[in-house]
């Protein structure tokens, strides 16, 4: 017996099976009604009184042995098929990855510093999370303007003099470049920017603009509006007319409105246009003084004009989008749509 026990304790030792079926044949081989294990322990009753408490230990320790090895076994089996259900086919082909296109929001404003560039002004960029003091205080907005409110502006701290909040416009780049350059000064700056919106059809909290600057001795109005019938053109085609309207912002005086002629109707009057025949694209203005003063520039000798837009509705009037939640979904089939308008 002591050899049986022995030859047995060294098979469990090295057992190794690789499917459900096999581990259920070695369980019945050495543990079932009829196993070589069990069998031993039928067998055990007979032995001689004076070795019964030496090989009842050995037994003991091999069915306990046995019984763990299979219970091992049946699980690495389980576990391997189940591994190679979950991988499915694997000699089957992939799923091809759809391809996204480029954003009409970064086409547009690719196009619009492209044109800017060539105009010789440069790029600049600067920080999402601002202070109040390079958004709203040296850029001439009065202590209660409401854009100044939580109503509007995300705060991201308040309590102390110069809280940081999200940006509500790219001009705190302009002035972080006055504070830093040399004169002259021609730059646009295009970002990310935030406002506490409620998202709709036409606003949205987060949106993108492009703003412009240029500060030099004896900039005019007249400099300001060459500026933009050329970009209009460059933008919107060689026909497109624009026109001004008064306006008021706390950063510019005199400020204005621009509108480009519509380039769906031709100024005939159509649903885009709202049979008015012109499309609001931007405001602009000459830079207050105070603004330029606030940055250290002296108001006397230098003046400037100054420009923003929001490339959204860039792109909304040049590609004739209706829904300002469309740039927001990624929906492949409203991205596609621009694949070919990659360049001007
Ligand atoms: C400095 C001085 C002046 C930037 C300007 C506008 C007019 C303007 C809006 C257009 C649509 C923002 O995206 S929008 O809601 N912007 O109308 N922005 S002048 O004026 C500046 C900027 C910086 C130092």
């Amino acid at each position: 017996m002591r050899e049986r026990i022995e030859k047995l304790t060294e098979l469990v030792n090295s057992l190794k099976c690789k499917t459900d079926k096999e581990v259920e044949e070695m369980r019945v081989r050495l543990l079932g009604k009829k196993g070589e294990i069990t069998l031993l322990f039928e067998e055990f009753r007979s032995v001689a009184p004076e070795l019964k408490r030496e090989f009842g230990q050995k037994l003991n320790l091999l069915k306990k042995d046995a019984t763990a090895k299979i219970e091992e076994l049946k699980a690495a089996a389980a576990s391997t098929v189940k591994g190679a259900a979950s991988a499915g086919d694997v000699t089957m082909p992939g799923e091809p990855h759809q391809l996204g296109s480029r954003h009409p929001v970064s086409i547009a404003r690719e196009q619009i510093v492209k044109i800017f560039r060539k105009f010789g002004y440069d790029v600049a960029e600067g920080p999402e999370v601002e202070d109040d003091y390079h958004v709203f205080e040296a850029l001439n907005f009065p202590p209660n303007h409401p854009a100044r409110d939580m109503q509007d502006t995300f705060f991201v701290s308040t309590g102390h003099p110069n809280p940081l909040l999200l940006r509500t416009h790219t001009s705190s780049v302009q002035v972080r470049t006055m504070e830093k350059s040399k004169l002259p000064i021609r730059v646009i700056c295009p970002g990310r920017v935030f406002r506490n919106e409620a998202i709709s059809a036409r606003a949205h909290c987060i949106f993108h603009q492009v703003e412009g600057l240029y500060i030099d001795e004896g900039v005019t109005f007249a400099d300001l509006k060459q500026a933009i019938l050329l970009f209009a053109r460059e933008m919107f085609g060689p026909e497109t007319k624009i026109r001004m309207r008064p306006s008021y912002f706390p950063f510019t005086e005199p400020s204005a409105e621009v509108d480009v002629s519509c380039n769906i109707c031709h100024g005939e009057g159509c649903n885009i246009c709202k049979g008015t025949g012109w499309l609001e694209i931007m405001g602009c203005g000459m830079v207050d003084p105070n603004v330029l003063e606030a940055s250290g520039i002296d108001s006397k000798k230098y003046s400037g004009f100054a420009f923003g837009m929001g490339i959204e509705r860039i792109a909304m009037l040049k590609w004739q989008v209706n829904d300002l939640r469309h740039y927001f979904e990624n929906d492949l089939r409203f991205l596609r749509e621009f694949s070919t308008c990659v360049d001007v």
